[in-house]
Parts: structure tokens; sequence; C-alpha cells
């Protein structure tokens, strides 16, 4: 597991946050030249932030990247090993120390780490290189164009990636040294559950090492817990009289400290503090419940995305847009369209917010289905989103897709194996994808706990034609409900607004068209009594690929990509907040 680094008395975090050598490797040259030795950098870069962005020549360039910075490596006392951990890069990476390759890891949007003890040298200048290739390619996820497979329109956009984002390419993530103990807390797994007022922690743990002892669980003011190791692994329940329930409205969060005691030690080896919530999330019928209760997820879907750092974490803009979530009156988003930082769900776990989660598939096409190599490379990455979030309690259900093809016939197969092997990881959290095709005709979410749509009626269909694209919208979601008998959300509603654009009658691209289209089919859902949720696309807006059907940004946004609130956004918070009794 990669649990979240930790600061204590057996932990130490060195950040290596800031300036780092770059160099574009335009000609694919870096490693037949030994770039991994010293590369003949031309300019800094700032980490962790998207290249793009950053220097005007580099927004269009989707080759490998390479980073390099010198550290100092801290003297490592007996039983410690340090650690490289980069939170996030786009999208293959190979990490060298001192020109050693100490590992390569596949994917964006997750952290991963290697362990570099035996590379450096203590107490002495080190050199770290990272190459970061950022090829848009069919056979990557999310994947690159596949032109006569693609059932939405991205055809021949530039860069030709196959969704509606920019592909920000680079270290995204914090990269930061670890110095743990050899034997370490490597995974701390905690299932809740409740009844009446007692809440149950079942919690498991995983040793770095397969050593025995013991571990001690400190708990609720108090409480103590003993867990015996055994070649590594431990497991036991922590109980919680008078339970406080983790909600929107109440988010508590119980703190979990562990300390390892290895067999024969009266001293600690390591502790790890693991803080989650006491909450169960299950459909049932066409309701999804929380804490047993039906709740209607209200929201919006969003982005990692701000001009200059691109993708790139920066903690005031997480602030900044789960804080506009909140003023909205939103209980809920989705992680559009692959898993967001770890701070990101730190936060939202904090603040009360409900989380989807949604894994890096954009996009899947009828080939994809037909290749073991993205079977595998699709569980490998879902398996990676859930081992990471597993405990926070914002996230209440997971989905597996972003408006895949589902209405191929491999579809149904692929996505059902998808789902056993979240299901296999996570017996409790409901599974969804989000379809974008004709209900009647998809084949695979027969296989899902609840309905995801992303529906445009009145934009990309019935443009300009709010009265007839409500009336379809209305129908859409009834002849879904007839076929699945299982609680709808619309994951994605919306319409362009270019702000300061005003028509009257209201048209497309005006704000008034947009606010309009928003609060009548947001009403349209909410008089569902199947339906659990309405999330608009988007809360900001948000740079693309360039297309004509984007200006410059694509404009869904509730507000400006500079976070300044479109005429929707205020109808919006307007009429949520009379939906909840405190306007009238
Ligand atoms: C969708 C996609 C989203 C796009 C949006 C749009 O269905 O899921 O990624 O940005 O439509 O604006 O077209």
């Amino acid at each position: 597991m990669m649990l979240y680094p930790q600061m204590n008395e057996h932990r130490s975090i060195y950040s290596l946050d800031g300036f780092w050598k770059f160099r574009a490797d335009e000609q694919r040259i870096g490693e037949q030249e030994n770039w991994q030795q010293s590369i003949p950098y031309d300019r800094e870069i700032a980490v962790p932030a998207s290249w793009n962005e950053q220097c005007n020549d580099l927004m269009y360039f989707f080759g490998t990247g390479w980073y390099e910075k010198q550290f100092t490596a801290p003297k490592l006392e007996e039983g410690q090993a340090l650690w490289i951990r980069i939170g996030s890069a786009n999208y293959y990476s190979k990490v060298w120390v001192n020109g050693q390759l100490v590992g390569e890891n596949e994917g964006a949007h997750l952290p991963f780490q290697f362990e570099i003890s035996q590379f450096v040298k203590p107490g002495k200048l080190n050199t770290f290189t990272v190459s970061v290739n950022a090829d848009i390619l069919p056979d990557r996820l999310p994947p690159g164009a596949v032109e006569d497979e693609m059932i939405v329109g991205f055809k021949g956009q530039y860069p030709n990636n196959y969704y509606d984002f920019f592909p920000y390419a680079g270290i995204q993530r914090p990269v930061q040294l670890l110095v743990l103990p050899k034997a370490h807390i490597a995974k701390v797994v905690s299932e809740p559950s409740f009844t009446e007022k007692t809440g149950y922690a079942n919690i498991r743990v995983e040793l770095s090492e397969a050593i025995n002892g013991e571990i001690q669980v400190s708990f609720d003011a108090g409480k103590q817990l003993k867990l015996t190791v055994k070649d590594g692994i431990a497991s036991g329940q922590a109980v919680i009289e008078q339970v406080k329930l983790w909600s929107p409205e109440q988010p508590h969060l119980y703190t979990f400290e562990l300390a390892l005691y290895p067999e024969g030690s009266k001293e600690a080896a390591d502790s790890y503090t693991l803080e989650t919530g006491i909450r169960t999330a299950e459909v049932s019928g066409d309701k999804f419940l929380l804490n047993g209760q039906p709740i209607f997820l209200r929201g919006a879907g969003m982005h990692e995305d701000f001009p200059v750092i691109g993708k790139g974490l920066n903690h005031a803009v997480i602030v900044k847009d789960l804080g506009l979530m909140k003023w909205l009156g939103s209980n809920s988003l989705r992680t559009t369209h692959y898993p967001y930082s770890e701070e990101f769900l730190n936060f939202a776990d904090r603040n009360g917010i409900l989380v989807i989660g949604e894994s890096p598939f954009v996009g899947f096409v009828k080939s994809h289905y037909k290749s073991e190599a993205m079977e595998k490379l699709a569980k490998k990455g879902l398996a990676r989103m859930v081992d990471r979030d597993y405990n926070h309690p914002s996230i209440i259900a997971w989905s597996l897709a972003n408006e895949p093809d589902s209405k191929d016939e491999g579809a149904g197969p692929f996505f059902k194996k998808l789902y056993d092997s979240v299901r296999a990881l996570d017996p409790a959290r409901p599974i969804t994808f989000v379809n974008c095709v004709d209900t009647d005709i998809d084949t695979a979410m027969e296989h899902m706990d609840f309905v995801s749509l992303n529906r445009y009626h009145g934009w990309y269909e019935q443009a300009g034609q709010l009265d007839e694209g409500c009336k379809v919208l209305d129908e859409a979601l009834d002849r879904c409900y007839r076929r699945f008998k299982k609680p709808v959300i619309i994951t994605e509603f919306g319409a362009d607004a270019i702000a300061g654009v005003h028509t009257d009658p209201a048209e497309l691209f005006s704000e008034e068209y947009q606010a309009d289209m928003i609060t009548r089919q947001y009403e349209i859902i909410r008089s569902k009594p199947y339906a659990m949720g309405a999330h608009v696309w988007a809360l900001c807006d948000f740079k693309t690929s360039q297309t004509p059907s984007r200006v410059v940004v694509n404009r869904k946004g509730l507000f400006t990509r500079e976070r300044y609130p479109k005429l929707a956004a205020h109808r919006v918070k307007e009429q949520w907040a009379k939906e909840d009794g405190k306007l009238k």
C-alpha cells in the first residue's frame, strides 16, 4: 500500500519540491547519451506542476522530459531505510540515483515509491534523475485517439487524445525522501461498520517484512487494542461506543495510533496514525444510502486544473475549489476523470464532501476490450487506486471508467471483470461506471450497483432547444430506470457559457442559457424518486486540447477558470438553498 507519508519519532520526510533542472528530450536521445548521469539542462522548472504552462515552448511538448535534482542524503541509523516517493507523474517514469536505475512506473495520478538506501552516499551530495515520458498513445490509460472507433466527438483535436482535458505532463505531485524503519507499517486498512450506537473498525495491518510481534492501537480517547503480528500481518476490531458517524454535516474523524513492537522488543520500532471515519455507503433498492439513510448527491464534476500549474498540486487551489463547492451548497463530487491528489481527499474527509472516486480510464473503445494487456493495465490501475484511497471516508463509491463504448458487446464482459476485481478488494463501496450511450443498448451497466449517466440534452443534442432537451431528458431517465431498476445519478449535465456573453432569448454560449438549462434539468432529475444525484458539468472552466468546439478552454464551468462565478453559479446556489429551506 502507498500509505500517505507521515512524520513522527520513527519516520522523517524531506521535501524535494522546488526548482529542478529540466531538459525536453526532443530528439529522444537521453538514455543513449547517458542523461541519467547528468542532464544537459537548459532551464529550471518547478515541481510539482505540469511542465506545459510553465514555459510557452513546452505547452505542446509531449515527449520525454528529464528532471534532475541534487540532494544531500541524510545519514541513516541502524535499521532505517531511505525511500523516494513521487506523488504522481504523467505518464511513464524512470528514476535514477547517481546514474543507477532504481525503478519505473507506468500511469499518472497515483503515487509510486522505491527504496534507494543502497544507491545513495549518506551525508554526501547525490543526484536524482527522473525521465517522464508523456507520449499520447492508444494503449495507455487514458488512451490516445483510436480514430475509427471513437464514439464521442474528439476526432482530430490537437493534441490527439481521446478525452476532453489537456494532457498535462510532468511531475505533478510532490517528491519526497522518506526515512522509514526497515520493518515498517506498510499497509493499514480500516473497514467501518456500525449497529445502533456502536461503531466498529476492522483493522488490518501489513508490515514491510514478515516479522512477528504486536501492534498496539490507541483510539477514541484512551482505548487500546492489541493486534498480534504473525509473519508481518495483523488484524483486529476496534469498538467505539456512542459512535459519531462520519457524514457531510458532521465529518467526524477517529484517530487510530498504531505502534509496532517486534517480538522481544519493549521499544516501538515504528508508528503510524490513521485518521478515518465510521460510516457506511450502500445501495438498497433504488436508493443510495449513507449511514443507512437515503441521500441525494448534489454537486459538480471538476478537474485538477489551474493556469500556469496545470495539474500540479496546489493546496490553495484545493481550498478554493472545495470552498466553491460548499458555497454552491454541494455535498459531493466525482473525481472526474482520474484519482485526485491525496491532499485533496484528506481535505474532503475533514470537510465532509462525498466523493465518487474515478479511475483514469476515459474513453475505452472496442479494441481495448479485446486486449489482454489493456485488461491487465486497467485492473492494476484500479487496484492501485483502491489501495491508496481505501481509508477515506469521503469516498463513498468507485467509478470504473468515464464514457466507454458501452454499446459494444465486448463492454459487458470487460466491465464485469473490472467490477469483480474491485469488489474483491473492497467488499463495501458501490461501484459504477459513467455511461454516455443510450441505456437501451448499453451492454455493461447491468453489472453495476448504480447507474451513472452523462447527458447533454439541449447542448450536444437538441442544441439550443431547451424545452425539447428537457423533454428528452425526462423520458430518457424513466426509460433507464425501467430497464435497470437501480438508483440513477446524472454525473454530468450542462452547457458552455462564455463569461460576459448575454442573450435574450437565451442562446447557446450565453450565461442565461447555461443557467436556465442547469436549473431546469436539475428540477427534472430531482423529481424522479429513483434519482440519487445530479452533478453539474463542471465546477470551473478548464483547459482542453484544441478543437473548433472549445474556445481555448471548455466553458461549461459554473465558474471561470480563474474561479469567478457566472450567472449559473448564483442561480444554482439559490436553487439549492431553496431546496434546503434556507431561502424562500
Ligand atoms: C463529457 C465528458 C467530459 C467532457 C464533457 C463536455 O461527457 O465526460 O469529460 O468535458 O462531456 O464538456 O463535452
